[in-house]
């Protein structure tokens, strides 16, 4: 039997399935938003296929009672651990007025959610990463006890934004995670001509704090790192930066066509490492998962997706009047 590395990370086996089956609910519902979007039924999507196993393997190792996450729109794992639910994602992309993120105003993947503790972020990339800091400097200064966790793409970790924030964050010693949630692409433009060092990780020298790069197809690496992380915050022992490294398996979005800058070849070897089911690999070879669970799961998050899509196709739009609403002061 394989070595088990989960027990070694203080996870139990029920935990370790519990994140196995948010990573596939994260999966399930972007493959379900993508049939939608091909019959025309809403406008687009933006993926987190890929990066699912780095999503929920961070977000596991924060406290869900109290932390504060600034997720981009990539992360629908991160969102998923944190309280939001199948249904509010699809009222999000049906854009209807019950979504929870912005009563169908804003595209998908602009999270935001007060009750779980999910900030909400600006269209222009990495404007997350400085109110992350800010929201983790009010919470020092408070002397409250959480910490606030960002991710960004590695593109977004060439914006002014990300480099304000993290040396703001290491010179106060802030309890702030930044995690940088490599997918080779920005858009269409491959790492290589995006990074003038290897890695982003290099970059946390430069802000005093420690940085580290981890196989972000490895929910379990991921786990561990932000853990340590989160432990360092807690002991006023300031900011980390994470990058974790993994590979966009869809297009951009629903509108981007990535048969113009990348192989086929390139794609399937990266959807050879797919972390979902080299997750699966791991969890039946150490004895956790086995086909009939495997099943059990796959139909248990099918209903969900299918409900959540029923659900929100047949709930209402906004009335369009609402489109002032929290515009201007109403008497
Ligand atoms: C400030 C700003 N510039 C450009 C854009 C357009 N844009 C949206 S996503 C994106 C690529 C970001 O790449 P990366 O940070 O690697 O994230 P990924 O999409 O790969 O997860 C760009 C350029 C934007 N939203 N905001
Ligand atoms: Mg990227």
């Amino acid at each position: 039997m394989a070595k088990n590395r989960h027990k070694a990370l203080g996870l139990s086996d029920e935990t370790v399935l519990e994140m196995y089956e948010t990573m596939l609910l994260a999966r399930k519902i972007d493959e379900r938003m993508w049939l939608l979007n091909r019959a025309g039924k809403i406008p687009f999507v933006i993926s987190c296929q890929g990066q699912e196993a780095a999503q929920v393997g961070a977000a596991f190792a924060l406290d869900r009672t109290k932390d504060y996450v600034l997720p981009y729109y990539r992360d629908m794992g991160v969102v998923l651990t944190f309280g939001m639910t199948p249904r509010d994602l699809m009222l999000s992309a049906f854009a209807k007025a019950e979504d929870p993120n912005s009563g169908g105003r804003q595209m998908p993947g602009h999270f935001g959610q007060k009750k779980n503790r999910i900030v909400t972020g600006s269209s222009p990339v990495t404007t997350q990463v400085p109110h992350a800091v800010g929201i983790a400097l009010a919470g020092k200064m408070e002397k409250k006890d959480f910490l606030t966790f960002v991710t960004f793409g590695e593109g977004s970790s060439n914006q002014g934004d990300f480099h304000e924030g993290a040396n703001f964050a290491g010179v106060h010693k802030l309890p702030v995670i930044f995690m940088c949630e490599n997918n080779k692409y920005a858009i269409s433009v491959p790492v290589e001509k995006q990074l003038a060092c290897e890695k982003v990780s290099d970059r946390a020298i430069g802000y005093g704090m420690p940085g580290y790069t981890v196989d972000g197809n490895d929910p379990l690496e991921v786990y561990k790192v932000v853990k340590e992380a989160a432990d360092r915050a807690r002991r006023g022992e300031g900011p980390t930066l994470i990058e974790t490294v993994s590979y966009r398996l869809t297009a951009h979005s629903s509108d981007d066509d990535d048969r113009a800058y990348r192989t086929q070849e390139e794609l399937a070897e990266a959807k050879a490492k797919d972390p979902i089911i080299s997750f699966a690999n791991y969890l039946k070879e150490v004895g956790v998962l086995t086909d009939e669970l495997e099943k059990e799961i796959l139909d248990r998050v099918m209903k969900q997706v299918n409900e959540a899509t029923d659900y929100a196709e047949k709930a209402p739009y906004a009335e369009p009047e609402h489109a002032l609403k929290y515009v201007y002061a109403e008497k």
